[in-house]
């Protein structure tokens, strides 16, 4: 048994009902061949082994009051990964489905994510099974102030800085932030990123990983020799991820066609109209159905899977995970589509990547192709420790240098252990390089 093999069965020994962790450590264990017969020292060092256990995990009680007077309890965590490469650093999540695989998940992820976009962050992830769906203003900010009464103590802008993900934007970070000053007593602004701009937010937050997704997805074209404009495309979701890859996407001539929210999507062949899609999910927090009272010659269908089914040259999942499985994926090849760039966070199965693989579809794996959020939160913290503001045009070009080095990381990485372009690998390898190295550096911790 090689030493990978042996470190995944020992996982799944001890996490086996942790199922979309052990799909994420399965996806990045397997990728690592090449790197672990170049450095037969890191098994006697336990490296993998380290590598897939989290340093911490922290779970606590969320009791809050609803509107009615009613006492509810949610399920707080934070996953503190890795620390070997900087301080950890990812998103708080607010769904219902929230649990420790998805959180572990996306906290291993996170690590090589944060790894590639060449800034010094470690990786974590938290959240709650908290549904903001529904909830007053007033509720959610009483979540978040319970939420944060037990967070503080394990956060800091050298230790652990939270930002958004799914069910945590703008509003949330700001009753977040707020909480945390009022216990610590003290203006800290880099212990959250995704922060409004009156309190040491960062110009182009908002939009970084939409547009980073584009910044990468072009490159990723151009290295194919195919161009970006006139392509037609599906973008899944329309959250903040969602919104912004859409703007961008724009911006650059491509023609997006449809989009979704949890309980269904909309077709517009003349391409969505996305001041009416921000007018009902940023302003009104509707739902995507009610675009077609505002431009009747849409469509709106219930459910999410039948979006995979809209012909499309690129899709551009950007809602969740395993959106995308075998059938869709081969539902999207049958149609034409030339390349998958994921804004999501793993948003396709193992099999459907298997599918891209076998039909030669330009595939961008989301730890690369979404790092642009990660990264500009990143530069909202050297603003904050720097204490002034760049401009939005300086942000987004620091944005996009990134995605161009990210993009030419992964493929340099593959070349250099003589693997044919495949961004699966690149990203793994290339992420995980600097992470062993720093770990291996650091002792048996
Ligand atoms: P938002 O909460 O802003 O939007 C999420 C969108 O996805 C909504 O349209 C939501 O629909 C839909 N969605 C959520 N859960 C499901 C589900 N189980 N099935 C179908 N649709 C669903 O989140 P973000 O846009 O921030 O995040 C989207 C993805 O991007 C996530 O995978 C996240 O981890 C990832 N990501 C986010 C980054 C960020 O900076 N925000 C950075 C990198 C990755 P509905 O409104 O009906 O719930
Ligand atoms: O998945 C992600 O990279 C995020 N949700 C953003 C994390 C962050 O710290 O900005």
């Amino acid at each position: 048994m090689t030493y990978i093999e042996e470190v995944f069965q020992k996982l799944e020994r001890e996490n086996s009902n942790e199922k979309e962790f052990l799909q994420a450590a399965k996806e990045i264990l397997f990728s690592l061949q090449p790197v672990i017969d170049k450095h037969p020292e890191y098994q006697k060092a336990g490296l993998l082994e380290r590598f897939v256990e989290p340093e911490r995990i922290i779970t606590f009680r969320v009791p809050w009051v609803d509107d009615n007077g009613k006492v509810q309890v949610n399920k707080g965590y934070r996953v503190q990964f890795n620390s070997a490469i900087g301080p950890y650093k990812g998103g708080l999540r607010f769904h219902p489905t929230v649990n420790l695989s998805i959180l572990k998940f996306l906290g291993l992820e996170q690590i090589l994510k944060n790894s590639l976009t060449t800034l010094p962050i470690g990786g974590g992830k938290g959240g709650s099974n908290f549904d903001p769906k529904g909830k007053s203003d007033a509720e959610v900010m009483r979540f978040c102030q319970s939420f944060m009464t037990e967070l503080c103590r394990h956060i800091g802008q050298d230790v652990d800085v939270p930002a958004g993900d799914i069910g945590v934007g703008g509003r949330e970070i700001g009753y977040l932030f707020g909480q945390y000053k009022r216990l610590r007593d003290e203006f800290t602004a880099g212990v959250l990123t995704g922060k409004a701009l009156t309190y040491g937010g960062s110009l182009g937050r908002k939009e970084a990983t939409g547009y980073g997704l584009l910044f990468f997805t072009k490159e990723m074209l151009i290295h194919n020799g195919r161009s970006i404009e006139g392509n037609i495309a599906v973008v899944s979701g329309s959250g903040n991820v969602a919104i912004y890859a859409t703007e961008m996407a724009t911006q650059m001539g491509i023609k997006v066609v449809a989009m979704s929210d949890s309980n269904g999507y909309i077709y517009d062949e003349n391409g969505v109209n996305l001041d009416v899609i921000k007018d009902i999910k940023e302003v009104k927090r509707g739902r995507i159905k009610e675009y077609v009272e505002k431009v009747p010659t849409a469509k709106y269908y219930e459910g999410c899977k039948g979006i995979w089914t809209i012909k499309c040259d690129i899709a551009f999942p950007c809602a969740t995970q395993n959106e995308i499985d075998e059938e869709s994926a081969e539902i999207l090849v049958k149609n034409g589509c030339f390349a998958v760039c994921e804004g999501a966070n793993m948003p396709s199965t193992l099999e459907a990547i298997e599918v891209y693989r076998k039909n030669k579809i330009l595939f961008a794996p989301a730890k690369a192709a979404n790092a642009g959020g990660v990264a500009t939160s990143a530069l909202e913290m050297t603003q904050n420790s720097l204490r002034l503001s760049w401009s939005r045009e300086e942000v987004i070009e620091k944005l996009h240098e990134i995605m161009i080095a990210i993009h030419k990381n992964c493929a340099d990485a593959c070349a250099r252990y003589g693997i044919a372009y495949d961004l699966v690998f690149g990203a793994n390898i290339a992420g995980f390089e600097k992470v062993a190295d720093a770990m291996m550096a650091q002792g048996i911790v």
